[in-house]
Protein backbone atom coordinates (compact mmCIF):
# COMPACT_ATOMS: atom_id res chain seq x y z
CA UNK A 1 0.00 0.00 0.00
CA UNK A 2 1.40 3.13 -0.97
CA UNK A 3 2.20 6.03 2.13
CA UNK A 4 0.17 9.11 1.83
CA UNK A 5 0.67 12.32 0.46
CA UNK A 6 1.06 14.88 3.92
CA UNK A 7 -0.43 18.76 3.07
CA UNK A 8 0.22 20.48 6.41
CA UNK A 9 -1.24 24.00 6.85
CA UNK A 10 -0.02 26.71 9.62
CA UNK A 11 -1.59 29.25 11.61
CA UNK A 12 -4.75 31.43 10.92
CA UNK A 13 -5.06 28.81 7.78
CA UNK A 14 -8.34 27.94 9.25
CA UNK A 15 -9.64 30.95 8.51
CA UNK A 16 -9.22 30.93 5.11
CA UNK A 17 -12.50 32.09 2.87
CA UNK A 18 -13.78 34.09 5.56
CA UNK A 19 -11.31 37.33 5.23
CA UNK A 20 -8.84 39.09 2.72
CA UNK A 21 -10.12 36.94 -0.16
CA UNK A 22 -8.06 39.57 -2.35
CA UNK A 23 -4.99 37.98 -1.16
CA UNK A 24 -5.65 34.55 0.19
CA UNK A 25 -8.86 33.33 -2.63
CA UNK A 26 -12.55 32.80 -1.55
CA UNK A 27 -11.54 28.92 -1.36
CA UNK A 28 -11.74 27.59 2.48
CA UNK A 29 -9.49 25.12 3.51
CA UNK A 30 -12.29 22.36 3.54
CA UNK A 31 -12.74 23.24 -0.55
CA UNK A 32 -8.86 23.11 -1.01
CA UNK A 33 -8.57 19.51 0.89
CA UNK A 34 -11.63 18.15 -1.25
CA UNK A 35 -9.41 19.54 -4.62
CA UNK A 36 -6.16 17.53 -3.63
CA UNK A 37 -8.21 14.61 -2.38
CA UNK A 38 -9.84 14.24 -5.73
CA UNK A 39 -6.59 14.89 -7.42
CA UNK A 40 -4.47 12.36 -5.47
CA UNK A 41 -7.18 9.97 -6.27
CA UNK A 42 -7.42 9.77 -9.79
CA UNK A 43 -3.83 9.32 -9.49
CA UNK A 44 -3.72 6.73 -7.06
CA UNK A 45 -2.55 8.41 -4.01
CA UNK A 46 -4.50 9.24 -0.39
CA UNK A 47 -3.79 12.49 1.37
CA UNK A 48 -3.06 13.20 4.87
CA UNK A 49 -4.42 16.65 5.13
CA UNK A 50 -4.21 18.74 8.61
CA UNK A 51 -4.03 21.99 9.94
CA UNK A 52 -2.39 23.44 13.20
CA UNK A 53 -2.04 27.14 14.84
CA UNK A 54 0.81 25.48 16.85
CA UNK A 55 4.78 25.32 15.82
CA UNK A 56 5.43 22.56 17.67
CA UNK A 57 2.20 20.51 16.69
CA UNK A 58 3.60 20.90 12.74
CA UNK A 59 7.09 20.23 13.88
CA UNK A 60 5.31 16.77 15.23
CA UNK A 61 3.48 16.21 11.92
CA UNK A 62 6.66 16.65 9.93
CA UNK A 63 8.26 14.38 12.09
CA UNK A 64 5.23 11.65 11.74
CA UNK A 65 5.60 12.10 8.01
CA UNK A 66 9.11 10.95 8.56
CA UNK A 67 7.78 7.06 9.05
CA UNK A 68 4.38 7.56 7.49
CA UNK A 69 4.08 10.01 4.18
CA UNK A 70 5.63 9.56 0.90
CA UNK A 71 6.00 12.84 0.18
CA UNK A 72 4.89 16.17 1.66
CA UNK A 73 3.49 19.29 0.70
CA UNK A 74 3.61 22.25 3.18
CA UNK A 75 2.02 26.19 3.52
CA UNK A 76 4.03 26.97 6.68
CA UNK A 77 1.60 30.56 6.43
CA UNK A 78 3.70 32.96 9.22
CA UNK A 79 5.93 30.29 10.15
CA UNK A 80 7.47 30.24 6.98
CA UNK A 81 9.43 33.57 7.89
CA UNK A 82 9.95 32.45 11.77
CA UNK A 83 10.47 29.00 12.24
CA UNK A 84 13.73 26.95 12.48
CA UNK A 85 12.28 24.60 14.08
CA UNK A 86 10.00 23.96 11.07
CA UNK A 87 13.54 23.95 9.17
CA UNK A 88 15.28 21.98 10.88
CA UNK A 89 12.03 19.26 10.99
CA UNK A 90 11.93 19.51 7.02
CA UNK A 91 16.07 18.85 7.23
CA UNK A 92 15.21 15.25 8.33
CA UNK A 93 13.06 14.49 5.56
CA UNK A 94 14.15 11.53 2.97
CA UNK A 95 11.06 12.00 1.08
CA UNK A 96 10.05 15.15 -1.27
CA UNK A 97 8.66 18.05 0.47
CA UNK A 98 7.61 21.01 -1.18
CA UNK A 99 6.88 24.73 0.07
CA UNK A 100 3.58 26.27 -0.89
CA UNK A 101 1.86 29.74 -0.46
CA UNK A 102 -1.30 30.93 -1.78
CA UNK A 103 -0.03 34.75 -2.59
CA UNK A 104 3.50 35.44 -3.68
CA UNK A 105 5.56 36.57 -0.35
CA UNK A 106 8.10 38.07 -2.66
CA UNK A 107 5.57 40.90 -4.04
CA UNK A 108 4.33 41.37 0.06
CA UNK A 109 5.70 42.81 2.88
CA UNK A 110 9.66 43.04 3.69
CA UNK A 111 8.82 40.42 7.04
CA UNK A 112 7.89 38.13 4.06
CA UNK A 113 11.03 38.26 2.18
CA UNK A 114 12.72 35.45 3.96
CA UNK A 115 11.71 31.95 4.14
CA UNK A 116 13.67 29.59 6.47
CA UNK A 117 11.62 26.86 4.79
CA UNK A 118 12.91 27.24 1.20
CA UNK A 119 16.10 26.36 2.38
CA UNK A 120 14.88 22.86 3.95
CA UNK A 121 12.32 21.66 0.44
CA UNK A 122 12.95 20.45 -2.73
CA UNK A 123 11.17 23.32 -4.41
CA UNK A 124 8.95 26.27 -3.93
CA UNK A 125 5.08 27.50 -5.65
CA UNK A 126 3.82 30.30 -4.32
CA UNK A 127 1.37 32.67 -5.98
CA UNK A 128 -1.46 30.95 -7.55
CA UNK A 129 -4.14 30.85 -5.05
CA UNK A 130 -5.85 27.62 -4.06
CA UNK A 131 -4.30 26.20 -7.53
CA UNK A 132 -0.68 26.48 -5.77
CA UNK A 133 -1.70 23.27 -3.79
CA UNK A 134 -2.77 21.86 -7.14
CA UNK A 135 0.81 22.59 -8.59
CA UNK A 136 2.28 21.23 -5.19
CA UNK A 137 0.45 17.96 -5.59
CA UNK A 138 1.01 17.66 -9.32
CA UNK A 139 5.32 18.05 -8.65
CA UNK A 140 5.22 15.40 -6.04
CA UNK A 141 2.72 12.88 -7.66
CA UNK A 142 5.18 13.40 -11.17
CA UNK A 143 7.92 12.70 -8.80
CA UNK A 144 6.46 9.73 -7.18
CA UNK A 145 4.93 7.79 -10.08
CA UNK A 146 6.91 4.80 -11.60
O1 LIG B 1 0.31 33.04 0.91
C1 LIG B 1 0.35 32.14 1.76
O2 LIG B 1 -0.09 31.02 1.58
C2 LIG B 1 0.94 32.48 3.14
O3 LIG B 1 1.61 31.32 3.62
C3 LIG B 1 -0.24 32.84 4.02
C4 LIG B 1 0.18 33.29 5.42
C5 LIG B 1 1.25 34.38 5.34
O4 LIG B 1 1.72 34.68 6.65
C6 LIG B 1 2.43 33.97 4.46
O5 LIG B 1 3.33 35.07 4.38
C7 LIG B 1 1.96 33.60 3.08
C8 LIG B 1 -1.01 33.84 6.18
C9 LIG B 1 -2.16 32.90 6.31
C10 LIG B 1 -3.29 33.64 6.96
O6 LIG B 1 -4.50 33.15 6.42
C11 LIG B 1 -5.62 33.91 6.57
C12 LIG B 1 -6.74 33.44 5.95
C13 LIG B 1 -7.90 34.15 6.03
C14 LIG B 1 -7.96 35.31 6.76
C15 LIG B 1 -6.84 35.77 7.37
C16 LIG B 1 -5.65 35.07 7.28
Amino acid sequence: MTKPIYILNGPNLNLLGTREPEIYGADTLADIKAACVATAKTAGFAIEFRQSNIEGELVDMIQEARAKASALIINPAAYTHTSVAIHDALKTLDIPAVEIHLSQPAKRESFRQTSYVGQAVMGTISGFGANSYQLGLQAVINLLKP
